[in-house]
């Protein structure tokens, strides 16, 4: 279960990374012909015409045509057929994978997916639970997220599935993949919506049958580590950092350092001191109390975090001095 994410922005190329999903191999290969008939098309092409171009190049300058040529039924009718099967042959194709890759299996578990300015909030109905950025399903099981948006448009993106859907406010999108083995994989949002689109990272782990039920089991709570550090790890992981800094920057959010015990100027012209209260509230309610200055943008996280997650992540800004 330890296993990293290979980052695809650090290690990537210009291929398609690692295939892993069922529909991978699919596109993948719909992708290479498609890409070598042409290729073969081009070169043949290109060969002919220089072929040509030195075979018939007007040797003296007032050289004059020996024949005109306007047309020729056969050959038209065979650079018309010619191609038009190729492209039937490509469409029927893709038509087929085509409705492979946006029709579920009706057995499919699903998983809803609200996407937000800047995070993905992850909900899974049939076990009562709800994640931030990550989503955890078994392997060899095909899985269908139903995605929705609270702010504007987002694009959900899996590059080692090969599967990317749009996500709109007020409606559902879907979009299934069957992942065919374990690891990490990136997740990304491929729709520009704002300053920490860039940061909207996520990422899907991929159990093998025996590792998914002891997840189920274990949840995801980590609770042997220190409470500060389990919040430095919560602030990447929950998506705190696409907003505030730790080093004094300001960013769509006020930085964190300093901020315990500060007194806050608060938008509707209260001042008060930012203690575990404050914090815990700015949290959970983020709207309750506007810091003066700032939008009213921040996620409310109340049933995304637990109360170990709100204290680690309370003993985190302590640190941060
Ligand atoms: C989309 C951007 C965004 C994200 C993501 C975000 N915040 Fe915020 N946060 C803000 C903004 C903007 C404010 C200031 C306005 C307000 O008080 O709501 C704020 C205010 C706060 C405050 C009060 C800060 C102060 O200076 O008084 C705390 C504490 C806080 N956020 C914690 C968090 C934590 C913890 C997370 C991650 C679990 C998080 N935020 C994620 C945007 C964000
Ligand atoms: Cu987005």
């Amino acid at each position: 279960m330890a296993d990293q994410v290979e980052s695809l922005v650090e290690h990537g190329n210009i291929w398609f990374p690692d295939a892993a999903g069922s529909m991978a191999t699919k596109v993948d290969f719909l992708y290479s012909v498609t890409m070598w008939v042409s290729v073969v098309i081009f070169v043949a092409m290109f060969l002919v015409g220089l072929y040509f171009v030195i075979k018939y190049k007007r040797s003296a300058i007032n050289q004059k045509a020996e024949s005109h040529v306007t047309d020729n039924v056969r050959l038209e009718l065979a650079w018309s057929f010619i191609p038009f099967v190729l492209l039937m042959i490509l469409f029927a194709w893709s038509f087929r994978d085509y409705l492979d890759l946006v029709i579920a299996p009706p057995d499919a578990q699903e998983i809803k997916v609200v996407a937000k300015k800047w995070l993905w909030e992850v909900e899974y109905p049939e076990l009562n639970m709800k994640a931030l950025n990550e989503i955890v399903v078994p392997v060899s099981t095909p899985i269908k997220l139903t995605m929705t948006a609270t702010d504007v448009l987002h694009s959900l993106f899996i590059p080692n599935f090969r599967v990317k859907r749009d996500i709109i406010p007020n409606r559902y999108s879907t979009l299934w993949f069957e992942a065919i083995k374990p690891g990490v994989f990136q997740l990304f949002c491929t729709e520009f919506c704002g300053d920490g689109h860039s940061e909207m990272i996520g990422i899907v782990r991929v159990l093998s049958e025996p590792d998914y039920q002891e997840w189920l089991l274990a949840g995801s709570e980590d609770e042997s580590i220190p409470l500060d550090e389990l919040g430095k790890k919560l602030y990447v992981s929950k998506a705190c950092n696409t907003c505030h800094s730790i080093d004094g920057t300001d960013m769509v959010g006020p930085t964190w350092k300093g901020l315990f015990n500060s007194d806050r100027n608060l938008q509707s012209g209260e001042v008060v001191t930012a203690d575990d209260n404050y914090i815990r509230e700015s949290i959970v309610y983020p709207q309750v109390k506007l810091v003066s200055g700032y939008q009213p943008v921040m996620p409310a996280y109340a049933g995304l975090l637990s109360d170990r997650d709100i204290d680690g992540i309370i003993a985190y800004i302590k640190t941060l001095k």
